[in-house]
């Protein structure tokens, strides 16, 4: 070999400090086209993003080698949203060479931490369910389990939020504009997908029945791979996305007529298949874009897996010995019908065995009980744009509802609920009934819900598959939530345990016998004072308020939504307002109210709660009668970046959903172990925190999910009786109604006046205002003993290890997938 081109090669793999440094130097200009002194910021994070690429691609290659070779058992985790953000710092963490590329950097007169900011956030989800994919991804490479996953390369994410006149107004988020250093495009793996057309009756070689799908449309997915790089950086597994093209043929035939402009507008048009991620956060949007696109991305990835099966079986009989396949909601469903399809029509295996194959290596996670977020697909629309998928729903329902306990019980009512059509007005597919009977394993995410899940919209089925509901609590990955995102707490928690906590949480419990130390106390907090900066710092800059360090900094940071009931937090900080006013002369321990979530775009009522926040921040931030003991401040744009800075800054955490409707929450999980106290409602995951970190360090308050639901039922409720007996409540409401805050529009917030009296206040604010109040209060009052709030932020970051992303993973692999650790070989590091 060419001595240079050698010299090169070892070059590309070292990951010290000179090396990584002529790297840098030669990417520039050789794959950036750039001279260092015309190269921007961005043409630096490219150099240093394909730089740390080429360290990580032999390792990846050896994953997928040995996993191929050692035809291991894979996990696919097929998901319409992967919350990711940036890789550069993540990349750079788990495979341990941070110090190395800043040192390197700064040879070349750069700073890592602007070069880092050059990134844009892959922003492919809307919030806590793309976002645990992510997690999942990190933890699933990290614990050396073949696991991939499959998705859509969104061109455009998660939209932008801006505030104009305090409204959101939503802006394009092109992140892929300036290309994307993380990605291998793979022009030749790519997947016929059909939508629309007819089936088509035969008699196959046997003469049996048979079925084919004719005069479809066809739409090419092609494969992008993103490495996924474990902790240790010895395992590198594959996130693999699917981008639509439109198939070459089709083309042609238009053009052949000269119809050129005609094709270009039809390739256009099949190509924003995969253009848009849709910004409902659980809602289901109905529209037929969307069943297209979770039709588009099962299918290719279904076919995907089958090749990759294939190449070392013959026949179907150990599909699910070798793979299992996990949907993350219903979102994927569909590929229930599509595995029987291909398997059935393409493949021939009879429909019994089909079904039991498919059966066995599916499984479904339920995300949400919120009935507006069941996805229930019009039949109409189903047998129009997956004619031979309609078919075998009802194939699959008939022989379901033929052999159902509750038909041979004679019970008609439950027949109908259980059957995978909803008879009742337009007929439509319950997508999560398919799920389910097409799964051996279903479960919720938090105890409390998988609870839920047994007794609310699975009951039919749980009665019918006792077996099958079983709980995975959420987690989160310690390498992007503490490891990264926290480096004062990190550097602060390594320097007295080891680092051993990053790959295994657990071992963080040995702090909770620091909690007593002075000396670690006064060092906890000084490092929780270094973020409180940075995110001031931060504040600053992107709403121009600013806000006093030592303020106790409460944050709710969160997708908006009614049932997270971010409107109780701005009605308890309009009363606090008004307590400050009107006793001027008390020594207010000084809180910032800090708020960040987008609102889905056609969610009118979550916009109107961002503007009354907004609002209502202007008129306190300028009263200079509150002496800055009172800030409010709604931070634009939450995404993960901006989540890494204000995560480690929190001191209370807002978990205040209506006891019930939060799955589990994952945010209340990272504030926690990053040292906040929760004040919250027994809801999702909050339940299981507060078994960990202990009753005395954790402030509860409100209905429970049980009361909830009596109240509910009871009809008895009457909001305007609590408001009327609850002078603060109705002071603050009688704000709001009359224009205090929107002088310019007095009647603005009638809407959500009108939700809380005449609507019935289905969210029950104004039923757990007292009770959060007086749980403010304590947190208040506990924030002015320092040290023993420290004590219990110690106490709760120390007893967080359980919800580490590694331990949910490790419990899906043995109890759901049955997928072993493989170890992956390096053949290029051993010869030397
Ligand atoms: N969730 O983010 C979403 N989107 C949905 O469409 C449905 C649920 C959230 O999933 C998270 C991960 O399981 C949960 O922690 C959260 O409670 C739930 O709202």
């Amino acid at each position: 070999m060419d001595a240079r081109y050698k010299s090169r090669e070892i070059e590309r793999r070292s990951l010290d400090v000179d090396g990584l440094k002529r790297s840098f130097l030669e990417w520039l200009v050789y794959s950036v086209g750039k001279d260092a002194r015309a190269a921007t910021r961005r043409d630096w994070f490219h150099t240093v993003a394909l730089a740390v690429r080429d360290r990580l691609v032999d390792r990846w290659m050896d994953t997928t080698r040995t996993y191929y070779q050692q035809d291991a058992k894979r996990v696919y985790y097929l998901s319409l949203e992967f919350l990711i953000g940036r890789l550069l710092t993540n990349s750079l963490a788990n495979l341990g060479i941070t110090d190395q590329c800043r040192q390197a950097l700064d040879r070349i007169g750069l700073n890592l931490d602007d070069v880092v900011e050059a990134e844009p956030d892959a922003a492919l989800g809307n919030g806590g369910l793309g976002r645990l994919a992510a997690c999942f991804l990190d933890s699933m490479a990290s614990e050396a389990l073949p696991g991939y996953g499959y998705g859509i390369r969104y061109e455009f994410g998660l939209f932008e939020q801006r505030f104009e006149h305090g409204w959101q107004v939503e802006y394009p988020e092109q992140w892929l504009q300036f290309g994307n250093p993380w990605e291998f495009p793979r022009p030749e793996v790519l997947y016929p997908v059909q939508f629309y057309g007819r089936v088509e009756e035969f008699r196959d070689s046997v003469g049996e029945r048979a079925y084919r799908w004719v005069d479809a449309e066809r739409v090419l997915a092609m494969a992008y791979d993103t490495p996924v790089v474990g902790y240790g950086g010895d395992t590198i597994n594959t996130l693999r996305l699917w981008s639509a093209r439109a198939t070459r043929d089709f083309n042609f035939g238009h053009f052949n007529d000269g119809a050129y402009m005609k094709a270009v507008e039809q390739k256009v048009l099949t190509e924003n298949l995969s253009r848009v991620l849709y910004p409902n956060d659980a809602t289901e949007g109905g529209k037929e874009l969307r069943l297209k696109q979770e039709y588009f991305f099962t299918s290719a990835s279904l076919q995907d897996i089958l090749r990759r099966y294939l190449q070392h079986h013959s026949n179907f009989d150990s599909l699910p010995d070798k793979a299992a396949i996990q949907l993350n909601d219903t979102h994927p469903a569909i590929g229930i019908a599509e595995l029987m399809r291909l398997l059935v029509d393409q493949h021939g295996v009879l429909w019994d065995k089909a079904w039991d194959i498919t059966r066995a290596t599916f499984s479904y996670t339920n995300h949400t009980l919120l009935p507006e977020a069941l996805e229930a697909w019009p039949v109409r629309m189903m047998e129009r744009v997956l004619p031979r998928h309609m078919q075998i729903i009802y194939e699959i329902n008939a022989k379901f509802l033929n052999r159902s306990k509750a038909r041979a019980a004679g019970d008609n009512a439950r027949l109908s609920r259980l059957s995978l059509i909803d008879e009742r007005g337009d007929r439509r597919v319950r997508m999560g009934n398919l799920a389910f009977l097409g799964s051996h394993k279903v479960n919720g995410v938090s105890a409390l819900h998988t609870e839920l899940m047994k007794q609310t919209v699975f009951a039919d089925f749980h009665a019918e598959f006792p077996e099958r509901i079983n709980n995975k609590t959420n987690g989160i990955t310690p390498r992007r939530w503490l490891h990264q995102a926290n480096q004062p707490l990190a550097a602060l928690i390594t320097s007295r345990i080891g680092n051993g906590w990053i790959k295994d949480l657990g071992q963080i419990k040995a702090l909770a016998e620091k909690a007593d130390d002075l000396v670690f106390r006064e060092e906890f907090r000084r490092a929780k004072r270094k973020n409180k900066k940075r995110l001031a710092a931060y504040i600053a800059r992107q709403t121009g308020v600013d806000v006093q360090v030592d303020s106790l900094f409460d944050v709710q940071v969160k997708r908006m939504h009614e049932y997270k009931r971010q409107l109780l937090n701005i009605l308890q900080a309009i009363a606090l307002y008004n307590e400050m006013r009107d006793n001027p002369t008390v020594s207010w321990v000084p809180v910032t109210k800090i708020f960040a979530g987008k609102a889905a775009p056609s969610y009118h009522m979550a916009k109107l709660i961002i503007k009354l926040i907004n609002d209502v921040a202007k008129v306190v931030n300028h009263d200079p009668s509150v002496h800055d003991n009172l800030k409010i401040v709604l931070l634009p744009n939450y995404n993960v970046t901006a989540a890494e800075i204000i995560m480690p800054a929190a001191d209370l955490s807002e978990q205040i959903s209506t006891a019930g409707m939060e799955a589990s929450g994952t945010g209340n999980m990272k504030l926690a172990l990053n040292g906040a106290l929760t004040i919250g409602t027994l809801d999702g995951a909050n339940v299981e925190i507060r078994e960990h970190v202990g009753d005395d360090n954790i402030f509860i308050f409100g209905l429970t999910a049980e009361e909830v639901n009596d109240l509910r039922a009871s009809g008895g409720f009457n909001p305007r009786e609590v408001i009327a007996s609850n002078p603060s409540l109705k002071r603050a409401l009688d704000m709001i109604s009359t224009g205090v805050f929107s002088p310019d529009d007095p009647h603005r917030y009638h809407p959500i006046l009108q939700a809380l009296t005449d609507g019935g206040d289905h969210f029950l604010v104004t039923a757990d205002f007292a009770e959060y109040c007086e749980a403010q209060q304590e947190a208040m009052d506990l924030y002015r003993d320092q040290e023993e709030w420290t004590r219990k932020a110690i106490l709760n970051t120390a007893n967080m290890g359980w919800f580490s992303s590694d331990r949910t993973i490790m419990e899906y692999a043995t109890e759901i997938w049955d997928v072993h650790p493989v170890k992956p070989e390096h053949p290029a590091e051993t010869e030397g």
